[in-house]
């Protein structure tokens, strides 16, 4: 039953009184939040149930999303969404004096991933139950997530997320359904009492699996899938064996902390003993389930089960089913292979080299011993079979065990049956260059997916001005198709709609703004461009790129402070892994560039630089609807796909971009006029590496716009960066710019003085804007899925369950 204001004000007070024996008027803002939280979730519980059981009762097959990082930031608002409380809600706690937006920012971001991967796994698991499909996730449950970066003398410095302070109201923990995991120790196959080859293990060390399971809501429709992440617990069986405090406190460690690294395995063992940790408990639950709720034989799991593998983390998903299959379930090698490849399929998130995933063999063997074996026995087949189709050479370079070493993505590619990509040119770069020898032995295995986000979260919820212009304008259908979007062309040239547009975008300029002087103390106006930058810090991402344009804008007004020219505040969000160090280097030159140009009075607020800390999932939530700008500059080809792109465009903000990743795509969307695309094609950087013909020096030397700007990090123009002002200098001469920042440097400052000419023309601006919103719904995560569903996992959605429900 639909729940009204009067009975929403009615249950919160009850709560209230039974959870804290309190009077609404004397709760604090975390009491009032844990109620409303808990009011929330009983009203999906029964759904949660329900959704299980049909799952089962009419045997549907699932699918489970394995992933390392899981990055949903704040779910209060998305639940109420989904729910159809929203409204009811916000009119209820205003009665009551409560701001909804306030209490929302109590819930901690529950920030269990680096960036794009983790953000893309939370977007698809909302889409999922949107959609009606019958998937979950698996992964793991950090107690603490991803750093909180603050700065200090302009550097970053690192503090602990201690998310589950104050509790975590969503979860729920299931200590029935817990598995134990076996790590370490040795593993030797003798002969049983049948005379059948099993494992045997020694001094091996076992550590509970304890599963916490969160309701995925679907938007409107009943649906309520399960997240599940996996902690560590020492089983009572291993309790003497861990006496020592230091001994317990290594164990529970394996689950303490997210890898802050987006880009670099730095092959610790900790890391893969977590890796293993949540497959062998997501795989050995699946099984089980499998075996007591569906009881088909274990021949047909194909037939009820997928499993996704999100990038190469999980990858150890396929000999874990091997071991499950064989050794337990006493299926011959071959069966169970034709099972494990049926099961598993795989995507690919990047093509940087320092990121594709490779353990040695040595920490392997050690560390998970019958892993090994298994991998070892994958990778013998593999050869014997393939060397009869295939030359030498080639079967070589695709073993799985190679070089002293284990090559993830290969063993993820040979025991899966599909591969994707994450855009239309990151899935072709995957065949013709990274994996092309993969696609000559497996032409069939690879696809494309395009990612996509969440939208009704990335707009619906942030952007409420912008929403109730579009339900005033088109109707409220793109709530739930966002494909409706599209209405909205036939408004372009309809001054009434542009202009309300830009009120709403207005409204989101002054609210960032606010944040902004009470975050950094920078006064900025909503009259100026907000040109924002919102991605993880990282070289080929050419957040420097940005920063030298902004310092040639600086050195023109120093020298004509006459120089025509738009406000604009440029708006950065960024951490860098703690261990990247040219990283920070950059985010501190970009800190003291702030410094500088913010107070110089001969400047006076024509450009601001705006470095926001602590970039996560929240602060994307507050910028994003207020940007004018959306800077995807990263060297193409480097750029899988980006989804901040998504995000931004679908609020309006104005692409400028290289061709890299999905940039091409929302090009092709909202088409040339509407877009401001520079520097380098991918060909063209290929090209480049082919001849070997780049010399930075010489760019150096001839282009002396460039060279001054290059001369502000050494000659003490910007203060303060000694050190790091060399480093950089160093690596874009000394070191030849690895990412071609010079060779693109004059196409983005031409690109850049194109978007000052056209936001001077307020309607050309506006009508442009619109276009970018009315295009956005094609980069909805439901259609991503929708086409992993059929393409990929064989499932189908519950269409029907409504109704069924009644
Ligand atoms: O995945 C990102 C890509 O860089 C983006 O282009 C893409 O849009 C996004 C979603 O497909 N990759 C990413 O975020 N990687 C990681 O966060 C990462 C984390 C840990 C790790 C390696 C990579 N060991």
């Amino acid at each position: 039953m639909a729940l009204d204001k009067e009975m929403f004000k009615k249950e919160l007070r009850q709560r209230l009184r039974e959870n804290y024996a309190m009077e609404l008027e004397d709760a604090s803002e975390q009491e009032i939040f844990n109620t409303l939280g808990a009011l929330v979730k009983a009203r999906y519980s029964d759904a949660w149930g329900d959704t299980w059981k049909y799952y089962v009762n009419k045997k549907k097959k699932q699918v489970y999303y394995f992933s390392i990082e899981f990055l949903p930031g704040r779910m209060l608002k998305s639940n109420l969404l989904n729910l159809g409380m929203l409204d009811t809600a916000r009119e209820a706690l205003t009665d009551l004096g409560i701001d909804l937006d306030s209490l929302a920012e109590v819930e901690k971001d529950m920030a269990l991933g680096n960036g794009g991967l983790g953000r893309l796994a939370s977007c698809f698991m909302d889409s999922i139950a949107s959609c009606g499909l019958p998937g979950n996730g698996n992964g793991i449950r950090y107690d603490y997530g991803l750093f909180k970066q603050r700065f200090v003398d302009g550097y970053q410095v690192e503090l602990p997320d201690e998310w589950l302070q104050g509790g975590n109201i969503w979860e729920v923990r299931r200590e029935s359904k817990a598995v134990d995991v076996r790590v370490g120790g040795h593993v030797y196959l003798a002969e049983n009492s049948e005379g059948k080859l099993k494992p045997i293990y020694e001094n091996e060390r076992v550590l509970r699996a304890v599963p916490y399971d969160t309701g995925m809501v679907g938007f409107e429709n009943n649906v309520v899938n399960t997240l599940r992440l996996w902690s560590v617990e020492i089983p009572d069986s291993e309790e003497d064996k861990y006496q020592s405090i230091q001994g317990r406190r290594e164990l529970e460690d394996l689950t303490a902390v997210l890898y802050p690294d987006d880009s670099n395995e730095q092959g610790r063992l900790i890391r893969l003993t977590q890796e293993y940790f949540f497959v062998s408990a997501g795989i050995q639950s699946i099984i089980r389930r499998y075996k007591k709720r569906i009881g088909q034989p274990i021949s047909k799991l194909s037939e009820y089960v997928s499993i996704h593998i999100n990038d190469t983390h999980p990858a150890l998903c396929v000999p874990e089913m091997m071991r499950i299959l064989v050794d337990e379930e006493e299926l011959s090698w071959e069966q169970a292979w034709d099972i494990t490849v049926k099961v598993m399929s795989y995507t690919n998130h990047t093509i940087m080299a320092e990121a594709l995933e490779k353990w040695s063999i040595d920490l392997m063997r050690r560390t998970l011993p019958r892993m090994y074996q298994i991998m070892e026995e994958i990778d013998a087949r593999y050869v014997q079979t393939m060397r009869e189709l295939h030359p030498h050479d080639l079967v070589e370079r695709t073993r799985i065990i190679r070089n002293g070493q284990v090559h993830m993505a290969h063993l993820a590619i040979i025991g899966s049956h599909s591969t994707n990509g994450v855009a239309k040119l990151h899935s072709d770069l995957i065949k013709s260059v990274v994996l092309h020898d993969f696609y000559i032995i497996y032409p069939d295995r690879f696809n494309n997916k395009t990612n996509g986000v969440a939208q009704r979260r990335w707009s619906q919820i942030v952007n409420e001005p912008m929403s109730n212009v579009l339900d005033d304008v088109i109707g409220k259908t793109w709530r739930k198709d966002s494909g409706d979007l599209k209405l909205l062309m036939n408004y372009q040239s309809d001054q009434v709609v542009l202009e309300r547009l830009a009120e709403a975008k207005k409204v989101n300029k002054q609210k960032l703004a606010d944040y902004i002087l009470e975050a950094t103390d920078i006064n900025v106006s909503t009259d100026a461009i907000f040109d924002v930058q919102i991605k993880r810090l990282h070289a080929y991402k050419r957040q420097l790129l940005n920063l030298l344009h902004i310092i040639k804008l600086y050195q023109d007004l120093k020298e004509n402070p006459n120089v025509a020219m738009q406000k604009r505040v440029f708006i950065f969000g960024a951490k860098a892994a703690p261990s990247y160090h040219y990283a920070k280097v950059i985010i501190k030159c970009i800190n003291e560039a702030a410094r500088l140009i913010n107070n110089d009075s001969d400047i006076n607020d024509r450009i601001k630089i705006v470095f926001l800390p602590n970039y996560n999932v929240s602060l994307a939530e507050k910028i994003i609807p207020a940007a004018d700008v959306s800077e995807q500059i990263s060297l193409a080809s480097k750029e899988a796909s980006g989804t901040s792109n998504m995000k931004l465009m679908l609020n309006g903000a104005i692409t400028l971009a290289t061709l890299d990743g999905a940039n091409v795509e929302i090009r092709d969307a909202v088409g040339d006029d509407n877009i401001y695309i520079f520097g380098l094609t991918e060909k063209e950087v290929y090209e480049y590496y082919e001849n070997q013909e780049y010399t930075a020096q010489k760019i150096y030397d001839e282009n002396a716009v460039i060279r001054r700007v290059l001369n502000a990090f050494i000659d003490g123009t910007i203060p303060n960066i000694v050190y790091e002002g060399r480093e950089i200098f160093d690596s874009l001469i000394k070191y030849n710019d690895e990412y071609f920042l010079l060779r693109d440097f004059d196409s983005y400052v031409k690109a850049q003085e194109d978007i000052d000419k056209a936001y001077g023309d307020r309607t050309f601006w506006q009508k442009m804007s619109l276009i970018n919103i009315a295009n956005g719904g094609r980069f909805s995560s439901d259609e991503t899925v929708r086409r992993y569903a059929e393409d990929i996992w064989k499932i189908e959605p519950k269409d029907s369950f409504v109704t069924e429900k009644g």
